[in-house]
């Protein structure tokens, strides 16, 4: 009954075609009979880990926090959520892992707690110490480095959020908060919203109704949209966060950079089982879990045909909308230092190979000046930094030789993504080029 049966499968097959072809994993939460409803999803830092956030239906219950073994499936134990000494009685909406800590989001807070171990998980309670007070009713939550993305579900005159959140056509806002090297809030900016004094945000992105997770990478955003019984929809657009920013104006008179997501710029679209609920990103992969197969709306969605869906996803969304392994010819002006894009735009989970064609040499060897590049430069090899993040979220590969020969290639496999631009560190030396000199790039998908 609560478990997968393979009739359960065929019928996801049949009825979800696009799911079930991005399907890498699916695992039982646990905890619904107990009459507990699955909201957060996020990955523990040691990565095997998935946990999830449920409420109480009777809401007398602590909510808590179930801990998955992310390969096997197995429950690994159950933590109630404590703040202060008291049990956290909330909706938990939504969770996510940033600087080592396990964040809540939670009507209107954001609670940290020290991440749990599995063996935490076998008794005893998870505590905060430490909540801030945010601009939304904080229902949903990812991390992106060392940002947290704080989202709102927006529905009709019920759930209306704050008019500075409609902005563009859209009903709500995720909002951007940056978490310091010692697990802190990075921001002691407060204005009033509704009698609350809230944290100002970073910035914000503004988004459709309904929403339910919202989850960031570099190149993506997924955002997924449900309201009762009917399907749920995961959408994932290109990320506006390179584009221009608007200057959205807050209550206390100042403003915050706003981006609009595009939904000319949807890269895939899909329905999902009712109940959608939080998401986070893993790689190149989306967790996301339901609460539709939750006492509360288990038998009642049923009769409405909802798809019952009592297990949490790993799916893999993106697959087609990552470039395959590919090459691109760059040629270069060795007299001319300058910065120039490369034509190339490298995303989370690729490495980039560079190979140097034709001959060059520079005027100048000042390679200290470069703290990225290595200064025991030998003549005819090829030092460059590992791909540095410029402005604009451009990545930066500074080329530092004293002379390229011919099939100097070396291998950058950066943290970060973005448009790749090349550079000539010092000035080509006109006597000694021949013009012929070109960089050869190589994407290639790592795993
Ligand atoms: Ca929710
Ligand atoms: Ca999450």
């Amino acid at each position: 009954m609560w478990g997968e049966s393979p009739s359960h499968r065929l019928s996801l097959r049949e009825r979800y075609r696009a799911v079930a072809e991005c399907l890498v994993e699916a695992h039982p939460i646990p905890e619904l009979p107990a009459g507990f409803v699955p909201q957060g999803i996020a990955r523990l830092p040691d990565s095997s880990t998935v946990a999830l956030s449920l409420y109480h239906d009777r809401g007398r219950r602590a909510s808590i926090l179930v801990l998955v073994d992310g390969e096997s499936g197995t429950h690994l134990g159950s933590l109630p959520l404590h703040v202060n000494g008291s049990p956290l009685v909330g909706h938990v909406g939504g969770i996510a892992v940033c600087r080592g800590y396990l964040w809540v989001a939670s009507e209107g807070r954001l609670y940290r707690f020290k991440s749990p171990s599995a063996e935490a998980a076998i008794d005893g309670v998870l505590s905060s110490e430490m909540s801030f007070a945010v601009d939304s009713e904080a229902d949903c939550l990812s991390s992106q480095g060392d940002l947290l993305w704080v989202g709102e579900f927006a529905h009709g005159s019920r759930y209306r959020t704050a008019s500075h959140h409609r902005q563009n056509g859209c009903a709500a806002w995720a909002a951007a908060y940056r978490v310091d090297e010692a697990g802190m809030i990075d921001s002691t900016a407060t204005y009033e919203v509704g009698g609350r004094s809230v944290l100002r945000p970073e910035l914000v992105v503004f988004v459709p109704d309904q929403v339910q997770g919202i989850a960031f990478r570099e190149d993506f955003i997924a955002i997924s949209t449900s309201y009762g019984p009917a399907d749920s929809r995961l959408t994932v657009y290109d990320s506006p966060l390179t584009q221009q920013p608007l200057a959205v104006e807050l209550h206390s008179g100042g403003t915050v950079p706003g981006y609009v997501l595009d939904e000319q710029k949807t890269v895939v679209r899909m329905a999902l089982p009712a109940g959608a609920e939080d998401l986070e990103w893993s790689g190149r992969q989306l967790l996301v879990g339901f609460e539709g197969a939750a006492r509360r709306y288990r038998s009642r969605w049923s009769l409405s045909g909802a798809f019952i869906e009592d297990r949490y996803y790993v799916l893999d969304p993106v697959a087609d909308a990552l470039p395959a392994d590919g090459q691109v010819r760059v040629r270069i002006d060795a007299t001319d230092p300058g910065w120039r894009p490369a034509g190339v735009r490298l995303l989370p989970g690729q490495s980039l190979e560079v190979r140097c064609q034709g001959r060059i040499t520079l005027q100048k060897h000042r390679l200290d000046d470069y703290p990225y590049v290595t200064a025991d430069g030998q003549s005819g090899e090829l030092r460059s930094s590992s791909g540095v993040r410029g402005p604009n979220g451009c990545l930066l590969v500074k080329i530092g030789v004293k002379v390229y020969a011919a099939g100097a290639d070396l291998v950058i496999d950066p943290e970060t993504a973005g448009e790749v631009q090349l550079a000539i560190l010092e000035n080509g030396d006109p006597a000694n080029n021949d013009g012929s000199f070109s960089v050869e790039l190589t994407v290639r998908n790592r795993n």
